[in-house]
């Protein structure tokens, strides 16, 4: 019989599912559900509830319910064999949180298969919206955490990360803040990811190490709830969090309510679900130290798989735990694909392909020319306004600019991944941009590793299929090793691979270091 395992992913926007057969090393199955087309009732856009206030982001939790049972009705109809999925796991979009009263565990113990998820579930939370990822209201919040944390370092030693408005401790904080009284009433609390693990187990689940570092809550060395940040964050928060788990335990079999609608085998394990980023890395195959991934998108994306803990005392960056053991870095750069459209645009570059012409007319280096790309405030280096600043660069040089702007968006990342101590050995490049070789051979050689291109198109939900595969491994008593896991399912694109050229390199070791100079400089002009 085939070995088949059920990776879903419950992002922003969509509720998507992936089959694998593990023996074959396939994937057999892959459906999305978009919220917005298919559950119109909820009125969001792009996953998101309408707000007067732009920093507020929610969404609904009751509709995330509902997609599920959307989405196993799609699998039935489209004759997927879900009695012979033996494990599910999941993915969630991080940070995002629900509230739930005294009614859920029993609710969630009993849920009737005569009736929809809705009609089980509609009495179950002590506040019907989730604040999701893209809120930023808690500014006031995060600052009142990390002082009572000791400050950025401190913060990011202690929990993985600074506090951040989209983390999930300041957002409770400012629930308890706003709502007392529905706060008082909140029982447990949930992550999107331990939510709807908790639907397909019958039961509140447990949040991960991957998940559970998104919260300014857990200390990131020994993977426990930190009790100091839990009380800096709101009262009695100790009593409402499930606990914390590995990103392979088994919280148990599947609830009945999907054996009797759908089908699915009553053996079938769930494992305790993990964010949407802890799942790409798997999903990806980064499942050691050194291997990293760059995603060239809206945002620039650095993410690396790291075995040790280590923190960035900017805050810059964040520490979460990995599903494949040890721990991964996410380092978000805000000005990506927008910047680098900007310097094509502004030198009236019709096409990518003419931008990587003139970028390959201006020599590795640059000859020294340097430019600051903050089109819009930027995460990492923080940076609180707009600012564009140039350093022995022509404004009018369109090739230089094309050539600059490249090297600066490489050129910090390496600086500003330089606090997790690995050196990359090995760089899987995906997004719109990857696709372009000018700018994979300046990632190359400023980063003096290899580069491959990889597809990133589902890799949550992949992951979750794998990590659903590892740990019914583990529960069956194996000890299943990542690398036969991933084998087959991660592979990068064939013929991809960039190697970096020793000449150019050695410019680059030289100019990072100017680099970083003109970034202090401009951080103060900036100020
Ligand atoms: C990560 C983050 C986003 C969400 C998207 O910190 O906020 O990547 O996880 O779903």
């Amino acid at each position: 019989m085939a070995k088949l395992f059920l990776g879903l992913d419950s992002s922003t926007q969509s509720l998507s599912a992936v089959v694998i057969d593990y023996d074959r090393r396939k994937v057999v199955y892959d459906k999305s559900l978009n919220f917005d087309r298919a559950l119109p009732h909820y009125q969001t856009q792009n996953g998101v509830l309408p707000n007067p206030n732009p920093l507020v982001k929610h969404s609904s939790p009751l509709m995330w319910a509902e997609a599920l049972d959307s989405l196993f009705a799609e699998m039935k109809k489209d004759g997927v064999a879900l009695g012979e999925v033996l494990a599910i796991s999941g993915s969630g979009q991080q940070h995002g949180s629900v509230y739930l009263n005294n009614r859920a565990a029993t609710a969630l113990a009993n849920l009737n298969p005569q009736k929809t998820m809705v009609e089980n579930l509609h009495s179950i939370f002590s506040r019907p919206t989730s604040p999701i990822w893209m809120d930023s209201s808690t500014a006031v919040e995060c600052a009142e955490i990390r002082e009572k944390l000791g400050g950025i370092k401190a913060t990011a030693q202690r929990t993985g990360s600074d506090t951040f408005e989209r983390f999930t401790g300041p957002q409770i904080r400012r629930f308890y803040k706003t709502e007392p009284e529905a706060y008082a009433q909140t029982a447990g609390i949930a992550l999107v990811s331990s939510f709807m693990a908790s639907l397909l187990a019958g039961k509140i689940a447990p949040i991960d190490h991957g998940d559970g570092a998104g919260m300014n809550l857990m200390d990131i060395q020994k993977k426990v709830w930190d009790t100091d940040a839990l009380k800096a964050t709101a009262l009695d928060l100790n009593k409402k969090l499930p606990p914390l788990a590995e990103s392979w335990k088994a919280i148990g079999t599947v609830s009945p309510y999907f054996v009797k609608k759908f089908g699915l085998n009553p053996d079938a394990q769930t494992l305790v679900w993990s964010g949407d980023n802890p799942c790409s890395v798997v999903g990806l195959g980064l499942i050691r130290e050194g291997m990293v991934a760059i995603s060239l998108g809206t945002s620039d994306t650095y993410f690396g798989s790291m075995k040790n803990c280590r923190t960035d005392e900017h805050g810059e960056g964040h520490v979460f735990g990995s599903p494949a053991g040890g721990y991964m870095t996410l380092i978000c750069f805000k000005n990506g694909s927008l910047a680098r459209e900007k310097v094509r645009d502004a030198y009236e570059i019709k096409s990518w392909q003419d931008f990587g012409k003139a970028m390959n007319s201006a020599p590795p280096g640059n000859n020294g020319g340097i430019l600051l790309p903050w089109f819009e405030a930027e995460i990492v280096p923080r940076v609180n306004k707009p600012g564009i600043h140039r350093f022995d660069l022509d404004e009018k040089d369109a090739a230089a600019n094309c050539r600059a702007i490249i090297e600066a968006q490489m050129m910090s990342m390496r600086l500003h991944s330089q606090w997790m101590k690995v050196a990359p050995d090995c760089i899987y490049a995906t997004g719109g941009a990857s696709n372009d070789l000018a700018v994979l051979r300046v990632m190359a050689d400023v980063m003096n590793c290899r580069v491959l291109r990889i597809e990133i198109s589902k890799s949550a939900a992949l992951g979750a299929a794998l990590r659903a595969a590892h740990g019914w491994f583990v529960h069956s008593g194996e000890k299943p090793k990542w690398e036969e896991i991933v084998a087959g399912f991660t592979e990068p694109i064939p013929d991809s691979e960039i190697r970096p050229n020793p000449d150019a390199t050695r410019i680059y070791d030289k100019l990072v270091e100017k680099y970083a100079a003109c970034e202090r400089k401009a951080l103060q002009l900036n100020a």
